[in-house]
C-alpha cells in the first residue's frame, strides 16, 4: 500500500470523525444543514475524495470506495439521528407548555343573570304584591279606545299624532303607555282594587341619549272609598326607598296628565349630591322621577267605576330612567344595546 493511499485513508477518517463531532455539537437545523452541504453536498468534501479515486490502482480504488461510502453512510445516519433529536426536543417543549390537568375540578356552567331593567321590575312587583297589589299584563297592540279615549285624552291631543304613536293598519296602535292595561284592569277587577301594570311601550320618536322608541314603564293604581294624596305619597316614598335602598326626600309639583286630577310631578332629592346641586340634578338639588295624581272621574267612569262612590290614585314611571338613576348609567342606549360586556356589570 502506497503512501498516498495511507494519507487518503487518514483524511477520510478525519473527515468522518470531524463531521460527527460537528453534528453532535450542532444546536440547530441550520447548523446541521451547513454540515450536510459541506460534507455530503455536490462539490462537498466527500465529493472531492471521490474525484481523486480515478488516480488509484483498481484494487485500491475498491478499498477507498468502500471507505468513502462507509463514511458517507455514517455521516448521513448521524445527521438523521441528530435531526430526529431536534424534532423530539421540540415536541417535548410543546407538550410541556400544553399540558392539561385532567384532575382539576370543572368551573361549572356559566350562570346567566337578569337585565338591570328586569331586575328592578321584579323587585317592584314583589314590593307591590306585598302591599296587596295585583300584577297585570296586557296586549302591546291596543285599541284607540283603551290607549287614548278611556284615558280622557282629547281626540286632538298631540300624543295621538303620527309623530308620537305607531299607528297600525285597521286603526289599532302600539300602546304608548301601560295605562290601557289599567283600563282593562278596572273593567275586570272592579272596585276596590290595587294593581300594577309593568310592560313594554312604544313611541314614534327619534332615538338619542335620552330617548328610545321602545322602553319599559310601570304604572300602578289604587281605587277605594277615600283615597287621598297622603296615600299616594306614602306608596311613592315606599317604592322609591325600595328601589334606591335608602330613604329619599320627595316633593310634589303640579303636573298635567289628562287622566288624573289633580296631577303631580314627583321629584326626589338628588341622590348624587344630596340636594346641594350637581350636574345630574342640573344644580337644582332635585330630580324628576315620576308622574302621579288622583284618577280623573272620567277615567274611572270609562273603566266602569262610579266616581261618586270610589276614587283612587295612579302613577307612572319609566323603568329605564329608574335603572339609569340606580346604577349611574348616562346613556339609555347602553341598557338596550344587548352588549353583554356592559350588562354583565350589574
Ligand atoms: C309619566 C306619568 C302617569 C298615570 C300615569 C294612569 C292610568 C290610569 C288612570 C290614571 Cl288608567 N292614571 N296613569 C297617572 C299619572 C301619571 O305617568 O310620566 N309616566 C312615565
Amino acid at each position: 500500500m502506497g503512501y498516498f493511499i495511507l494519507m487518503l485513508d487518514q483524511s477520510i477518517r478525519e473527515l468522518e470523525s470531524g463531521s460527527l463531532a460537528r453534528i453532535a455539537a450542532a444546536e440547530s437545523l441550520e447548523a446541521l444543514e451547513a454540515v450536510r452541504v459541506e460534507v455530503l453536498g455536490r462539490k462537498g468534501a466527500l465529493d472531492q475524495f471521490f474525484k481523486q479515486m480515478g488516480r488509484l490502482a483498481p484494487e485500491e480504488r475498491a478499498r477507498a470506495g468502500k471507505l468513502l461510502n462507509g463514511a458517507k453512510q455514517t455521516v448521513e445516519t448521524a445527521l438523521e439521528t441528530r435531526k430526529r433529536q431536534f424534532a423530539e426536543a421540540a415536541l417535548h417543549a410543546r407538550l410541556d407548555r400544553e399540558w392539561v390537568d385532567l384532575t382539576l375540578p370543572s368551573p361549572g356552567p356559566r350562570r346567566g343573570h337578569f337585565h338591570p331593567i328586569t331586575r328592578i321590575q321584579g323587585e317592584l312587583e314583589d314590593l307591590f304584591v306585598s302591599m296587596g297589589f295585583t300584577v297585570l299584563d296586557g296586549p302591546e297592540v291596543e285599541t284607540e279606545r283603551h290607549n287614548f279615549d278611556a284615558l280622557n285624552i282629547p281626540r286632538d291631543h298631540p300624543a295621538r299624532d303620527m309623530q308620537d304613536t305607531f299607528w297600525l293598519d285597521g286603526g289599532n296602535l302600539l300602546r304608548t303607555h301601560t295605562s290601557p292595561v289599567q283600563v282593562r284592569g278596572m273593567e275586570r277587577l272592579g272596585p276596590p282594587l290595587r294593581m300594577l301594570a309593568p310592560g313594554r311601550v312604544f313611541r314614534n320618536e327619534s332615538v338619542d341619549a335620552c330617548h328610545e322608541h321602545t322602553f319599559y314603564q310601570i304604572e300602578g293604581m289604587m281605587v277605594d272609598r277615600e283615597v287621598s294624596v297622603a296615600h299616594l305619597i306614602y306608596f311613592m316614598k315606599t317604592m322609591l326607598a325600595a328601589v334606591f335602598k335608602r330613604d329619599v326626600a320627595v316633593r310634589l309639583r303640579p303636573g298635567y296628565f289628562p287622566f288624573v286630577e289633580p296631577g303631580f310631578e314627583l321629584d326626589i332629592q338628588c341622590l348624587i349630591c344630596g340636594g346641594s346641586g350637581c350636574p345630574v340634578c342640573k344644580q337644582s338639588g332635585w330630580v324628576e322621577q315620576l308622574g302621579c295624581g288622583l284618577v280623573h272621574p272620567n277615567v274611572l267612569r270609562a273603566g266602569g267605576i262610579d266616581p261618586e262612590e270610589w276614587n283612587g290614585f295612579a302613577f307612572g314611571l319609566g323603568l329605564t330612567r329608574l335603572a339609569m338613576m340606580r346604577y349611574g348609567i348616562d346613556d339609555i342606549r347602553h341598557l338596550q344595546g344587548g352588549d353583554l360586556r356592559f350588562l354583565e356589570q350589574f
